[in-house]
């Protein structure tokens, strides 16, 4: 017996019952006291960029006050946020992450 889901017609037409898990992206944010060399070493060390990448990202953050480190799963982000956000404080330095949803 086709139960409603296996019906081949519904099968094709049925839209998802869920929808997909929203996605964040982290961002770092400009301020004053931050060295320039800190700031990359963060984007290298937690976000995977080479430095080239890191030093782009570092620059965009520091003249227009915030630039995309990625985007990820809400527990990816957070957790980035986290570790970011301890290492600053480890060295004293007032840098900011912070993760906005898609
Ligand atoms: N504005 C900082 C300086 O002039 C550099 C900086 C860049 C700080 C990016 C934070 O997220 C930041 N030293």
């Amino acid at each position: 017996m086709a139960t409603r889901e296996q019906d081949a017609s519904t099968l094709l037409t049925q839209r998802p019952r869920t929808a997909p898990p929203p996605l964040y992206t982290v961002l770092l944010l400009n301020d004053d006291y931050t060295p320039m060399d800190f700031v990359v070493a963060v984007l290298e060390r937690f976000f995977g960029k080479d430095k080239e990448q890191a030093t782009q990202i570092m620059l965009k953050v520091h003249i227009e006050g915030r630039g995309v480190c990625g985007v990820y799963p809400r527990d990816i982000a957070t957790t980035k946020v986290a570790q970011v956000m301890a290492f600053a404080r480890e060295h004293q330095h007032p840098l900011a992450c912070v993760m906005e949803e898609n």
